[in-house]
């Protein structure tokens, strides 16, 4: 045990076979219900919204619980037209030359391109950067441990917290994404991740009808 550190006790509150069954069953049946939003509502959300649904992210498992990442949130109408004009260059070039012909044909049925109007529309965007290591005091390097599984998963809690709330978002990924780290003032140990919408969707709002795949097809048991 290590005498630093403090162990306090830890317990769970179902213990019922049939309670887990239960829960698991529910919390599956309204996180399946969500999905990735193109089309958003310039309705207002509340900032305490934001700040609970960050505050689950950083909740978070990371390597050595080192915790390293950086959540960005624009609500700011000017910079989010800056980061739409700046994503949508770097997206021109995916669509009209970076991108395979296969790759543009894995996408043709979510009806995607280089326009990407949420950026302005939806009330908020939270830019979520990796800490590649941290700083300390004089500026020198320390070490992080299992970055990108570490910010994936806190990612994970971000968009399952946006979808218990009422809200929608989208795992947007304007590659490359330096200009991201460039346009928030971010510094050099830090590296944009994912860049996510946040809002209600739009009236109109419609979604491609996808099918995920079955649990035998995705799972092997030993
Ligand atoms: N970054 C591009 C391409 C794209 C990538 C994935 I992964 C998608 O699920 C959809 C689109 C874009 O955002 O348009």
């Amino acid at each position: 045990m290590n005498e630093k550190q403090p162990f306090i006790p830890y317990t769970t509150t179902e213990s019922s076979s049939e309670g887990l069954i239960k829960n698991s069953e529910k919390y599956f049946q309204e996180i399946s219900k969500r999905r990735s939003i193109r089309d958003f509502s310039d309705k207002e959300v509340p900032k305490e919204v934001i700040e609970n649904i960050i505050k689950t992210a950083g909740s978070a498992p990371s390597g050595a619980n080192k915790q390293p990442w950086t959540f960005c949130v624009i609500s700011n109408a000017t910079l989010k037209s800056e980061i739409r004009k700046l994503a949508e260059k770097e997206e021109y070039e995916n669509y009209h030359g970076r991108m395979s012909d296969s790759w543009k044909e894995d996408l043709e049925h979510l009806g995607t391109d280089h326009i990407k109007e949420f950026l302005e529309v939806a009330p908020y965007l939270i830019v979520v950067f990796k800490k590649v290591y941290d700083l300390d005091e004089e500026g020198g390097k320390l070490q992080n441990y299992y970055v990108n599984e570490s910010v994936g998963i806190a990612v994970g809690f971000l968009i399952t917290a946006i979808h218990q709330a009422g809200l929608v978002t989208l795992t947007h990924t304007p590659s490359p994404m330096k200009f991201l780290q460039t346009a928030l003032r971010r510094p050099k140990n830090e590296k944009a991740f994912l860049l996510l919408p946040v809002g209600y969707p739009a009236k109109d709002c419609k979604v491609p009808d996808l099918k995920r795949k079955n649990l035998d097809e995705i799972s092997f048991w030993f």
